[in-house]
C-alpha cells in the first residue's frame, strides 16, 4: 500500500509507518481488543513488518530481547491492554536490568474509559515506570510520530533499555495527516567527549600500576568496544576479566584473558580482583554477583569506572576516577595515553594462581564414573563448536547457566545471551526464537534446565509456525530446580523444599510440536547426538538426563567476600 503524504491515515497506520521508518523488520506479539486497530493496519504492512505470533506475551517480550541482543538493534513487541500488557512486565523488567534496547507497544482502552476499571484496563504506564527508561501513554494520535521517534532514540542511546508506548484504542483509530519529526532531542548527551582531566588521571593510574586488571562488562559489547578493548589490553599488558554479560567481549583464548569473576567465577579471577592495585571497570555495573560483599571487594585497588550511566559511577564501589561515557569512545580516547607495558611479574603471579586452581579440574570425571554429568554435555558442546559454523548460545537461569558460562570458550561479542540481571527463568527458548530470526545463517544453541524449559516451552509452537530450523535445544534435565536445590543442599541441611520436579517426556513433547526430539542418558551418546543436531535441518530438542545432584563450583556463598570461595561441598 502506498499513501501519499497528504492523505489521512489511522493512528495505527501511523504506528506501522513509523516502525518502518525506524528500520523495524520483525515484531513479536499477540493481538486482543485494545490493539486490534494496530493488527488491522499490520495486515497492510505485512510485506515490510513481519509479525511473529507468540504463544504468550512473555515469550514475545523475550523473543524481542533475543532479537535485540543478537542483532544490536532495537527489539519490538506488542500486546493488548490488561493481561496482555501485564504479561509483558517480566521481559520489560528483564530488559531493564540487562540494558537491552526494546520498544514495547501496548493497546489501551478507549480514552473515554481510562480510569473507570473498564474491561481489560490496567495502568501499564504506571506499573512499568520503575522498569522502563520511559513510558508513554498516547491518547492523541498526532503525538505518535514524535513519540515513536523518541522511544526508539531513548531505547537505543545512552544506557540502552526498554521504552513502553501505551496507545488508546481511539488514538489508533483517529484519522490524521502525520507530521514526521526530523530528529529527536532526546538523549543528546551522547557523544559528549570524556573530560581530558579524567582521561589523564585514569591513564596515569594505569601507567604506574604494578598489578592492574580490566573488568569488562556488557557495555563493551553494547558499544562495539571489543576491538579497542583488545588494543588497550595488548598495549598495557593488563589481564582482562569478563563478567557474565561481558563474555565474548574479549576472546577467552587470548593470553591476557582470565575468565569470569564473581559468585561462580574462577578462584584465580577472584583472587586477582582481591590483589590488584588498579581496576579499570569498563561497562559493568559492579553487580553483587560480581563483587560479593562490597565492603571487601578489591580492597587494594584504586578503581577507574567507565560507564555510560552516570548514576552507576560510585553507586556501589567507591571510585578514584569515574568517567561517564560510551565505552568505545572512552577507550579510544584513553588508548593513546597509555604506555606500553608487559607486567611480566603480575601476569606470572596470576597464571600461577590459575594453574593452582585449575578451573576445569573442579569437574574432573572420577575414574569409573558412569553417570552422565551436566559438564560432560557442556564440554562436548564446546568441543563441537570447532568443527561447525557460526553459533550463538542462549542459556536460561540456574546451574546450567553457570556451567555454560564456565565451560564454553567465549570468543565473539553477542555469542552469549542470557538473563543476567533479573535472572529470569523461561528466558532462553523465546529469546532463541528472536535470535534465530536475527541470525538466520547461524546455529542458535539453547542450554536450559528442566525447570526453565517448562516455563515457556510453548514457544516451540511459534518456532514451528515460523518455520525456524536453526535452533537446537539442550535440556540439562536433573529433575530438580537445580540451583535452588544446590543452595538447600549446601546451606539448608538438604531440605529439598519445593525443588524436586517432574516433567513430561520432553522428546515426545518436541515431536508433538513438529520438531525432532531425543533422549540421552549415557555419556557415550553425547557427541554423536550433538553431531546429529548440528546437521539436522530443523529444531532439535535433546533431553539430557543428567546426574540429579551435581553442583556448581566454585561458589561464593551469598553475602560473603569473593575471597572466600567454596571449591567443593561444605562438610
Ligand atoms: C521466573 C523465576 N522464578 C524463580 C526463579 C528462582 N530460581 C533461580 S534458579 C532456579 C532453578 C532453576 O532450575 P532449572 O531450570 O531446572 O535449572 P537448573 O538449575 O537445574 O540447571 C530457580 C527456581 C527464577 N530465577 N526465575
Amino acid at each position: 500500500m502506498t499513501v501519499s503524504s497528504s492523505q489521512t491515515r489511522s493512528g495505527a497506520q501511523v504506528i506501522c509507518e513509523a516502525l518502518v521508518r525506524e528500520g523495524v523488520e520483525v515484531l513479536f506479539g499477540i493481538p486482543g481488543g485494545a490493539i486490534m486497530p494496530l493488527y488491522h493496519a499490520l495486515w497492510e504492512y505485512r510485506d515490510r513488518l513481519h509479525h511473529v505470533l507468540c504463544r504468550h506475551e512473555q515469550g514475545a517480550g523475550h523473543a524481542a530481547e533475543g532479537y535485540a541482543r543478537a542483532s544490536g538493534r532495537v527489539g519490538v513487541c506488542i500486546g493488548t491492554s490488561g493481561p496482555g500488557a501485564t504479561n509483558l512486565v517480566t521481559p520489560i523488567a528483564d530488559a531493564f536490568m540487562d540494558s537491552t534496547p526494546l520498544v514495547v507497544i501496548t493497546g489501551q482502552v478507549h480514552s473515554a474509559l481510562l480510569g473507570t476499571d473498564a474491561f481489560q484496563e490496567t495502568d501499564i504506564t504506571g506499573i512499568t515506570i520503575p522498569i522502563t527508561k520511559h513510558s508513554y501513554l498516547v491518547t492523541d494520535a498526532h503525538e505518535l510520530p514524535r513519540v515513536i521517534r523518541e522511544a526508539f532514540h531513548l531505547a537505543s542511546s545512552g544506557r540502552t533499555g526498554p521504552v513502553l508506548i501505551d496507545v488508546t484504542k481511539d488514538a489508533q483509530q483517529t484519522r490524521l495527516v502525520p507530521e514526521w519529526p526530523a530528529s529527536s532531542d532526546a538523549g543528546r548527551m551522547d557523544g559528549t567527549p570524556p573530560a581530558d582531566r579524567l582521561l589523564r588521571h585514569a591513564a596515569r593510574l594505569l601507567n604506574v600500576s604494578a598489578r592492574p586488571l580490566i573488568l569488562a562488562g556488557n557495555g563493551v559489547i553494547q558499544s562495539g568496544a571489543h576491538h579497542v578493548l583488545m588494543a588497550v589490553a595488548e598495549r598495557t599488558g593488563v589481564p582482562v576479566v569478563t563478567t557474565l554479560h561481558g563474555l565474548g567481549a574479549f576472546p577467552q583464548d587470548h593470553p591476557l584473558s582470565l575468565g569470569m569473576p564473581g559468585m561462580h567465577g574462577w578462584v584465580h579471577v577472584n583472587r586477582a580482583l582481591q590483589s590488584c592495585d588498579v581496576l579499570l571497570n569498563v561497562g559493568s555495573r559492579f553487580d553483587d554477583r560480581v563483587t560479593g560483599k562490597v565492603a571487601t571487594f578489591a580492597p587494594r585497588a584504586r578503581v577507574i569506572h567507565v560507564d555510560v550511566d552516570a548514576s552507576e559511577i560510585g553507586k556501589l564501589v567507591p571510585v578514584t576516577v569515574g568517567i561517564r561515557g560510551d565505552a568505545r569512545q572512552v577507550l579510544e580516547a584513553l588508548l593513546p595515553r597509555l604506555e606500553s607495558r608487559a607486567h611480566h611479574a603480575w601476569r606470572a603471579e596470576v597464571r600461577e594462581m590459575q594453574a593452582t586452581h585449575q578451573p576445569r579440574q573442579t569437574y574432573a570425571r572420577r575414574d569409573g564414573e558412569r553417570r552422565l554429568m551436566p559438564y560432560d554435555v557442556l564440554r562436548a558442546l564446546n568441543a563441537s563448536f570447532a568443527s561447525h559454523g557460526q553459533y550463538r548460545v542462549i542459556s536460561d537461569v540456574g546451574q546450567h547457566q553457570m556451567w555454560t558460562a564456565q565451560l564454553l570458550d567465549w570468543r565473539r561479542p553477542r555469542s552469549h545471551i542470557t538473563s543476567g540481571g533479573a535472572g529470569t527463568m523461561g528466558f532462553a527458548v523465546p529469546a532463541a526464537l528472536g535470535a534465530a530470526l536475527a541470525a538466520p545463517d547461524e546455529t542458535i544453541w539453547v542450554v536450559v534446565g528442566d525447570g526453565g524449559f517448562q516455563m515457556t516451552n510453548q514457544e516451540l509452537a511459534t518456532l514451528q509456525q515460523e518455520g525456524i530450523r536453526n535452533v537446537k535445544i539442550a535440556i540439562i534435565n536433573n529433575g530438580y530446580l537445580g540451583m535452588v536445590r544446590q543452595w538447600q543442599e549446601l546451606f539448608e541441611q538438604r531440605r529439598y523444599s519445593g525443588t524436586p520436579l517432574s516433567a513430561p517426556d520432553f522428546a515426545m513433547l518436541a515431536r508433538a510440536y513438529g520438531h525432532h526430539g531425543v533422549v540421552v542418558d549415557r555419556v557415550e551418546q553425547v557427541s554423536d547426538v550433538l553431531t546429529h543436531a548440528w546437521s539436522h535441518d530443523g529444531v532439535v530438542v535433546i533431553d539430557f538426563r543428567v546426574e540429579r545432584e551435581a553442583n556448581v563450583f566454585p561458589m561464593v556463598p551469598a553475602g560473603s567476600s569473593i575471597g572466600e570461595m567454596l571449591t567443593g561441598p561444605v562438610s
